[in-house]
C-alpha cells in the first residue's frame, strides 16, 4: 500500500479498500487515514440496491427523507425504530468461510450463528448469547473464489446473521441510516487483513515484562494478601511477575485513590514488589463516585467532563462505588483530565493497568430506580398476583441493569455534535482506554505500558490490549479461549488473552493445567478468579511441579512470543493463523477449528476436554512434535502430514515445528529459526 500527502497533510492512502459513505456517518477514528471514497451513494431511501465494488452485496437503506440534522439525536436512528436502519444482504456459498467479527462467542468460523456488536457486560458467556464486550465489525469472506472483507464504522448497534435465519445467507443490520462501509476482495485473504490493519494503524505492544505471568483474584484486599500470593509463589518457585489488583485496593471504589489502612505505605509497597521482580498492576473502572470532596468527582462536575441528560443535569447511575458520573470519554478535554489521573498510580510507581466496566456497565439509573418504586406501590397494593402478573414483577425488579432503555438517556458530545449515547455505544471502552493510553505514553519514562480493558473497538487497539472477560471455569471455555484468537488479532487486538482458570466457577486441578497449555502462547497471560469462587492460584494445587514446570515454559517461549509480537505489529500480520488461511489448498484444513499456527514456526494443538489422554491432531505438512514436560524434558517425534493421535498427559505442551524451522535451547530460551 503506497501512502502520499495531500495538503492538509492526511494521509490519503492507495489502499484496495474502497469506502462507501451512507448518509452522514459517526467518524469513530477506528480508521486512521482518509480512505477516499469512491462513490458516494449518499441518500438512496427504502429501495434494494447493489453497490458495484460490493460485489455480491445488496443493500437497502431505510432512512429519512431529508438531510440527517446536526443534532444526531432523532428517534428513527434507533435500534426500534426501523425507519432508520441499513440491511445488507448476501448469498453464501456453501464452500464459504466467514471469519473475523473479533471478540464473539462461537467457532473461528462465524457461519451458522448470530452476532450483536452491542458491548454488553454479560458474565454468561454460553452458546446463546449474541453480544460480549466487544465490537469488532470486520469480516472477511472466503475459501469460495476471490476473498472478501468487509468492516462496518458504526459505533451503535449492529446485527451479523451468518447463517441464522437462513444458512446460506448473510445478512447485516445496521440499526441507523447512517454508515461507513469499506469493502475490498483480493485472491489472498490474508492480503485483505494485512491491508485492513494498515488502514487502522500500529497495534499497541506493552514492555516484555508483561509478557510474564500474573496471578489476579477479586479479592485480595491488603498488601498482606498481596504479600501472601507473592510468598506462596516464592516457596513453590514458580515465576510470577504481575500481581493484579482488583477494585478492593480503593478507597470505597474511588477510581485514583487507594485504601490506606489497607495499603498503608502504597509507594514503598510497590518498590517492595519491584525489587521481588513483581508489578503491580490496579484496575480503574469507568464510572466516578458521586462524592462531595473526591477531588476526582469534583473536577469532573466543574470542567463539564461527564455525561449529561436531555435536561443538561449529569446522569447519575449506580455501580461499584454507589452512585457515579460517566465521564464522557468522546470528549477530548475529558480524555485529557482523567487520563492525567493516571499520574495518581504512575507516581507511586505502578507501570501498568487494567480499565473495566467499560460498556458501560450500570447496576441502575436513578431515574429508573425511582420508577421501579413507584410500580412496586402497584404491586404492593395488589391482594394477589397472577401469574402475568408474578412475571411482570420479575422483570421489573431482574432487568434494572445495562438497560438499553437507560443508554437511550444521555448524551456525549463529540466533534461537534451532540449524540445520543447507543449511537456510539460501543465506542466507550475505546475511548476511556485511549485517554488512559495517550497520558501514559507522555508518563512512562520509555513511553512503555501494560494496558488492557474489558469492552472494546475497533481503533482502541492502538492504544492497549484487552481480556476477554468474565469466562468460566468451563472446559468449552478452553476451546473458546482459543478461538478467539485469531479474530481479534484481525482487528488488529495483539495483546489479549482469556481469564486463565475461569472467571466465574470453580477451577480443579486438571482444568488449570490444560488451560496453562493453551493460555501460555497468549500474549497476556493471567490467571484471574471471582470473589467467592474455589482459590485457584497454582500453588493451590498439589502437584506443583507440573505447574512451575508449565510456567518455566512460558518463559523460556517469551523471547519467540515477543519476537512475533513485534513483528504482527510492524507488519499488521496476525500472531495466531487458523490452518484454513495457512494452507489455502488443503481440503482439511478448512475445518479445523481447534489447532493454530502460532507465529511462522509452529503450531499448537491442545487438548481442551476433561479426562482425554491426548488427542487426534491434523498436519498439513510434515512437523516434529516436541513434547514438553519442562523446557529440559521433551521427546522430539518427527511426525509425517496426516491425521495422527497424540498423547499428552496432565502437564505436557505439544509444539509442532513447521519443517522449514529448527528448534534449539539456547540458555533456557527457545529459538526457532529458519532452517539454513
Ligand atoms: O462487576 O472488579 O470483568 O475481571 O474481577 C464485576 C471486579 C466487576 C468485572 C471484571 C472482573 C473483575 C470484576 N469486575
Amino acid at each position: 500500500m503506497k501512502k502520499r500527502t495531500n495538503k492538509n497533510d492526511k494521509e490519503l492512502l492507495i489502499t484496495m479498500y474502497k469506502k462507501l459513505i451512507l448518509g452522514d456517518p459517526i467518524d469513530t477514528e477506528a480508521i486512521l487515514c482518509e480512505v477516499p471514497a469512491e462513490t458516494t451513494e449518499s441518500s438512496f431511501t427504502g429501495v434494494e440496491k447493489s453497490v458495484s465494488f460490493l460485489k455480491d452485496f445488496t443493500i437497502c437503506r431505510k432512512g429519512l427523507e431529508t438531510e440527517p440534522a446536526k443534532e444526531y439525536t432523532r428517534e428513527a436512528c434507533t435500534a426500534d425504530d426501523p425507519a432508520g436502519e441499513i440491511i445488507l444482504t448476501r448469498t453464501l456459498s456453501d464452500r464459504e468461510l466467514v471469519y473475523g467479527l473479533g471478540e464473539t462467542l462461537r467457532g473461528i468460523n462465524k457461519r451458522g450463528w448470530i452476532y450483536v456488536s452491542n458491548n454488553a457486560d454479560d458474565p454468561n458467556h454460553t452458546e446463546d448469547k449474541r453480544s460480549l464486550y466487544a465490537s469488532q465489525n470486520f469480516l472477511l469472506l472466503f475459501g469460495d473464489g476471490a476473498a472478501q472483507a468487509l468492516f462496518v464504522d458504526v459505533p451503535g448497534k449492529v446485527t451479523f446473521d451468518v447463517g441464522y435465519t437462513d444458512l446460506k445467507k448473510l445478512e447485516i443490520r445496521i440499526a441507523s441510516s447512517d454508515a461507513a462501509l469499506y469493502y475490498a476482495e483480493s485472491e489472498d485473504p490474508l492480503l485483505l487483513i494485512r491491508e485492513f490493519r494498515s488502514l487502522i494503524g500500529k497495534s499497541y505492544q506493552p514492555p516484555q515484562w508483561a509478557f510474564g505471568f500474573g496471578q489476579s483474584r477479586w479479592g485480595y484486599k491488603t498488601a498482606a494478601d498481596i504479600r501472601e500470593v507473592a510468598d506462596r509463589y516464592a516457596e513453590a518457585d514458580i515465576p510470577l511477575s504481575m500481581i493484579y489488583m482488583d477494585i478492593d485496593y480503593m478507597d470505597h471504589f474511588k477510581d485514583f485513590t487507594i485504601d490506606e489502612k489497607a495499603f498503608p505505605d502504597f509507594p514503598a509497597f510497590v518498590q517492595e514488589m519491584k525489587d521481588r521482580g513483581i508489578r503491580l498492576i490496579p484496575i480503574i473502572d469507568a464510572g466516578v463516585k458521586i462524592e462531595k470532596g473526591y477531588s476526582v468527582y469534583e473536577e469532573g462536575v466543574q470542567g463539564e467532563y461527564f455525561c449529561k441528560k436531555e435536561d443538561g443535569t449529569d446522569l447519575v447511575a449506580a455501580v461499584w462505588p454507589g452512585k457515579v458520573h460517566f465521564p464522557d470519554f468522546l470528549k477530548p478535554e475529558t480524555r485529557e483530565w482523567f487520563g492525567e489521573k493516571y499520574r495518581f498510580l504512575t507516581e507511586q510507581g505502578i507501570e501498568g493497568f487494567w480499565n473495566d466496566m467499560n460498556e458501560p456497565a450500570i447496576f441502575y439509573t436513578e431515574d429508573h430506580l425511582k420508577k421501579v418504586f413507584e410500580e412496586l406501590e402497584h404491586y404492593k397494593a395488589m391482594e394477589e398476583m397472577d401469574i402475568w402478573t408474578f412475571f411482570g414483577f420479575q422483570d421489573l425488579m431482574g432487568s434494572i441493569n445495562n438497560r438499553p432503555e437507560d443508554y437511550r438517556t444521555f448524551y456525549h458530545e463529540y466533534k461537534g455534535r451532540r449524540l445520543r449515547h447507543d449511537l456510539v455505544h460501543n465506542l466507550y471502552g475505546y475511548y476511556m482506554t485511549r485517554a488512559a493510553g495517550e497520558s501514559l505514553q507522555k508518563m512512562m519514562p520509555k513511553g512503555e505500558y501494560l494496558l488492557f480493558s474489558r469492552a472494546s473497538y475497533v481503533g482502541m487497539h492502538r492504544y492497549g490490549g484487552i481480556w476477554t472477560g468474565d469466562n468460566k471455569s468451563w472446559w468449552s471455555h478452553l476451546l473458546l479461549n482459543l478461538q478467539q484468537l485469531p479474530a481479534l488479532n484481525m482487528c488488529g487486538f495483539l495483546f489479549c488473552g482469556a481469564d486463565t482458570g475461569g472467571f466465574g466457577g470453580d477451577c480443579t486441578e486438571d482444568l488449570m493445567l490444560r488451560w496453562l497449555a493453551i493460555s501460555m502462547f497468549t500474549p497476556l497471560f493471567r490467571n484471574h478468579a471471582a470473589l467467592g469462587t474455589r482459590n485457584q492460584e497454582l500453588y493451590q494445587f498439589a502437584q506443583t511441579d507440573l505447574f512451575r514446570n508449565l510456567i518455566r515454559l512460558r518463559y523460556a517461549l517469551i523471547p519467540y512470543l515477543y519476537d512475533t509480537f513485534t513483528r504482527a505489529a510492524e507488519e499488521n500480520d496476525l500472531i495466531f493463523t487458523p490452518l484454513s488461511l495457512a494452507y489455502p489448498a488443503d481440503e482439511r484444513a478448512r475445518t479445523v477449528e481447534d489447532q493454530l499456527l502460532v507465529g511462522k514456526a509452529f503450531m499448537i494443538a491442545p487438548v481442551y476436554t476433561q479426562n482425554a489422554s491426548g488427542r487426534y491432531v491434523y498436519l498439513p505438512e510434515d512437523m516434529t512434535l516436541y513434547r514438553f514436560r519442562s523446557p529440559e524434558d521433551v521427546d522430539v517425534i518427527p511426525l509425517k502430514a496426516g491425521d495422527h493421535y497424540v498423547e499428552l498427559s496432565l502437564g505436557e505442551v505439544g509444539i509442532y515445528v513447521r519443517p522449514d524451522y529448527e528448534f534449539k535451547t539456547e540458555n533456557g530460551v527457545f529459538r526457532f529459526t529458519v532452517k539454513a
